[in-house]
């Protein structure tokens, strides 16, 4: 393996070169105010973002491509996908969290942190952004018996990996290597305190900052404060993020479809095509809970994401529509004022 495809270089990436261009590809590793941190073939750099590439929607984990006698980012490359969240506070801005990630480690504890709801989230974030997803439960040698847990995460579906551990034991999180290979990326996301950065300390041999849970009690504290890409000694790479406290969606109606997969292939079988699983006669879905067979809090935990990633999506098209008519009338304005000062007609 090359040096390139040890970053995670992939003929994806490669597709989109221009054949006689002077620039070369870099991974960004970490995205700091006003630069970023970049590695390639043979070179690892900090560029600041001025002029045009400081107006680039860059992400930790992006492709970029790099003139090196600047040296500056020209431009990104496409991505095979995004994890992105709907920004904090009411605004409708769209934050980007990393790109290219091809597993996600979701990470929760055997504390009052575990919520089915909450992994239901992240499971629609990584389907959204095209990443494998594994739920890490950590702080196993805390409870008396993990397998409660186990147990919850196992009801969101049969085929997802589940691994509880002690984030601090090298043997315990040996087993996370299998997804850590050379060329590999995983990001790992979870509230603050779980033991993300834990993870990542104990899987790189690294020193990254960890915070006791007393320390932590005041709310609004994290210990790691932005992300970062971190190399493991066998190869892959860990994007360690800071702890989200909301994790709003957005455009990720098919990933939901995903994530409720038991429930999109019941739907199939309803009467009305559009049927909403409220009392409609001929109710595939409300059968199955009838029945036993559907729990009725995962369709209303369903129904709540769905509503809440329609209105996050809504509004940003809606934002859309309105830039777009905005620009609109701009132009016709200036026009209009072209004319009169041209005094032509
Ligand atoms: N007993 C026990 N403690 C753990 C485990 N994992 C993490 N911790 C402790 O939990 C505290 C918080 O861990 P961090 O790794 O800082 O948590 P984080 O998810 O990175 O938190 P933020 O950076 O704020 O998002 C630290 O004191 C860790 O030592 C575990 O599996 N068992
Ligand atoms: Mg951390």
């Amino acid at each position: 393996m090359n040096e390139l495809e040890s970053l995670g270089w992939r003929g994806f990436f490669a597709s989109q070169l221009d054949v006689d261009s002077a620039l070369v590809p870099a991974r960004v590793l970490a995205v700091h105010r006003g630069r970023i941190d970049v590695a390639g073939d043979g070179f690892h750099d900090s560029l600041a973002l001025t002029g045009n590439s400081a107006t680039l929607p860059i992400t930790t984990g992006d492709w970029v491509m790099v003139d090196k006698d600047g040296p500056r980012v020209v431009r990104v490359l496409d991505r095979l996908g995004v994890f992105k969240r709907g920004a904090a506070g009411t605004s409708n801005a769209i934050q980007l969290i990393a790109a290219n990630v091809d597993t996600l480690f979701i990470v929760t504890s055997a504390n009052r942190d575990f919520n089915v709801a909450r992994l239901e989230r992240y499971l629609a974030i990584a389907h959204e952004a095209g990443a494998y997803p594994l739920i890490v439960i950590t702080k196993a040698d805390t409870v008396e018996s993990i397998e409660p847990y186990v147990a919850r995460a196992r009801s969101l579906g049969n085929s997802l990996p589940i691994e509880a551990m002690d984030a601090r034991e090298p043997d315990d999180v040996d087993r996370l290597r299998p997804w850590c290979g050379p060329g590999q990326t995983v990001a790992l996301l979870g509230s603050s305190g779980v033991g993300k950065s834990t993870l990542v300390n104990t899987l790189t041999g690294a020193d990254l900052d960890t915070r006791s849970v007393r320390e932590d009690d005041q709310r609004g504290r994290h210990t790691t404060t932005s992300r970062s890409m971190h190399r493991l000694p066998q190869g892959g790479w860990l994007v360690d993020t800071p702890g989200m406290r909301e994790l709003r969606l957005v455009d990720s109606g098919h990933a939901l479809d995903d994530v409720f997969g038991e429930i999109t292939a019941l739907a199939a079988n309803c009467r009305f095509s559009d049927c909403r699983h409220a009392g409609e006669p001929g109710c595939a879905v409300q059968a199955a809970i009838d029945a036993g067979e559907l729990d009725q809090q995962r369709l209303r935990r369903f129904r709540k994401l769905q509503a809440e990633d329609r209105r996050n999506s809504e509004t940003v098209a809606e934002r859309r529509a309105r830039d777009r008519n905005l620009g609109q009338l701009y132009k016709s304005i200036l026009s209009g004022k072209q004319r009169f000062e041209g005094g032509s007609e």
